[in-house]
């Protein structure tokens, strides 16, 4: 939320000499101007102008897409095309996405509205929309080959179908996924509950964010997509740590997160400082009686998760993957353990070879993060961002919570780092450090194995540099 919303709007139909020419003039007369957004930024919530009114949401590092009223019809247009997306400062991404942005932009309806999506593709490829969790007719499904045709470049096919049921829900393509969703093709949908609904809570701060993961090598732009497990960005709405801005509430809000898992592999998601409840799925509301606190959920592939809190403990608290490799960025994998190996001797020899040469990961892998290493262009370090006391040595799925007293109602705006009280912050023991007591029992091992190894193996440890260790 660090900048005001910024639309500019294309000229004409999609702004391209291409789709103008294909698009018929029947379709071209009714379709609704495209909306674009070019910055990677948390925009404000779209208060709705038209229609049922309802507590907007806010996207992560994305936007809302606003429509049109045509007759008592929403009416939405995406363009799926080529974008360039930041996804953190110093490096950019040549995705696929919708409208200017990877992912698209969110779409906001009320439980009972009728709404009408026009999409255009302009991509070199086909196209379609599946609407993810949505009750519709089967034809507006969105499954190339089952449902519909492939949306082919320069097209564009309408979508039509009435919002049944309230609830979050993704939309992604149905065609050629594998490269597409790779590319970064997906989308927030939330629909409104058109009254009081006993399972729905109204709340302050309702955010909302999507899970995916790129393979782009450092130095590289574009994600490599046959990629099925070894991803090296993982990341929020298309940005990582310390791209992802921080989720600022104030101090008793009820807050709400929707977050939906479109990569490739589960995320147990993790809040500090608070317990929250799972209140909904892509599925619906969740009952009462399935509701139980946790401070980790797992999001499992294809399923989105609503967790609640209310926002009761001021501070900036860390909110992110607990995977430790999914809070990392490009450069985290394939590199062996050398904690504790002495290569004093041949650094000496590479040395003659490479003067430049250095060893990583001698006392853990944070000297990586301290060393301002040589980067390649356009990639971002393994372990960065900086705090206020120091580096915070994380990458990829990860932001702050932010909670304040002052944070004013329906302000997003990203306070300054959290002022703690004197006394309350952890602090260095400076007295006498007792010799530990060692475990001294007999045996030891309630399954003694039946014969005993053939060697005993020494290993030699050396105390890690630059720790005074006992
Ligand atoms: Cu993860």
């Amino acid at each position: 939320m660090n900048s005001r919303r910024q639309f500019f709007k294309a000229a004409g139909i999609a702004g391209g000499a291409i789709a103008a020419a294909a698009v018929s003039r029947v379709a071209m007369a009714a379709l609704p101007e495209p909306v674009f957004q070019t910055l990677p930024d948390t925009m404000p919530p779209l208060l709705p102008q038209t229609g049922r009114p309802y507590n907007p949401v806010v996207t992560l590092n994305g936007w809302t897409l606003p429509w049109r009223m045509n007759q008592g019809v929403k009416e939405f247009h995406l363009v799926a095309e080529a974008v360039v997306r930041e996804m953190a400062p110093g490096m950019k991404a040549h995705l696929w996405g919708y409208n200017g942005q990877s992912p698209g932009p969110t779409i906001e309806v009320v439980e009972g509205d009728r709404v009408r999506v026009f999409v255009t593709n302009k991509l070199p490829e086909h196209t379609s929309v599946h609407w993810h969790g949505q009750r519709l007719p089967n034809g507006m499904d969105g499954v190339t080959g089952l449902n519909q045709p492939g949306i082919n470049p320069g097209k564009t096919f309408v979508y039509e179908f009435v919002a049944r049921r309230p609830g979050t829900f993704m939309y992604h393509p149905h065609a050629d996924e594998m490269t597409q969703m790779a590319m970064g093709m997906m989308g927030f949908w939330v629909t409104h509950p058109k009254e009081k609904h006993p399972l729905i809570d109204e709340v302050q701060r309702d955010f909302c964010f999507l899970l995916n993961a790129y393979d782009i090598d450092p130095g590289s732009y574009t994600p490599k997509i046959m990629t099925m497990l070894d991803f090296n960005l993982w990341s929020w709405n298309s940005r990582i740590f310390p791209g992802i801005d921080s989720l600022n509430v104030r101090l008793n809000d009820k807050v709400r997160i929707r977050v939906g898992n479109l990569t490739m592999t589960n995320h147990p998601i993790h809040l500090h400082g608070h317990e929250f409840e799972v209140t909904g799925t892509d599925g619906g509301p969740t009952p009462e009686g399935g509701r139980w606190p946790e401070v980790t959920t797992d999001i499992a592939v294809g399923q989105m998760r609503q967790i609640e809190f209310v926002a009761s403990e001021e501070g900036d608290w860390a909110f992110h993957c607990h995977k430790s490799h999914h809070t990392m960025n490009a450069m985290g994998h394939d590199v062996p353990t050398m904690i504790g190996v002495d290569h004093r001797d041949v650094v000496k020899k590479i040395t003659k070879l490479i003067p430049d040469y250095m060893v990583m990961g001698e006392r853990g892998m944070a000297d990586m993060a301290e060393m301002e290493m040589p980067l390649p262009d356009n990639t971002v370090p393994m372990m960065t961002g900086q705090g206020p006391f120091g580096g915070v040595e994380m990458g990829g799925m990860f932001s702050v919570l932010k909670v304040r007293k002052d944070q004013q109602a329906g302000n997003y705006n990203n306070p300054d780092w959290y002022k703690h009280p004197p006394g309350s912050v952890a602090f260095e023991w400076t007295g006498a450090m007792p010799e530990p007591a060692r475990f001294k029992a007999e045996g030891g091992q309630s399954m003694p194995l039946a014969t005993a190894p053939k060697h005993d193996v020494e290993v030699q440890i050396r105390k890690p540099s630059g720790h005074s260790g006992h």
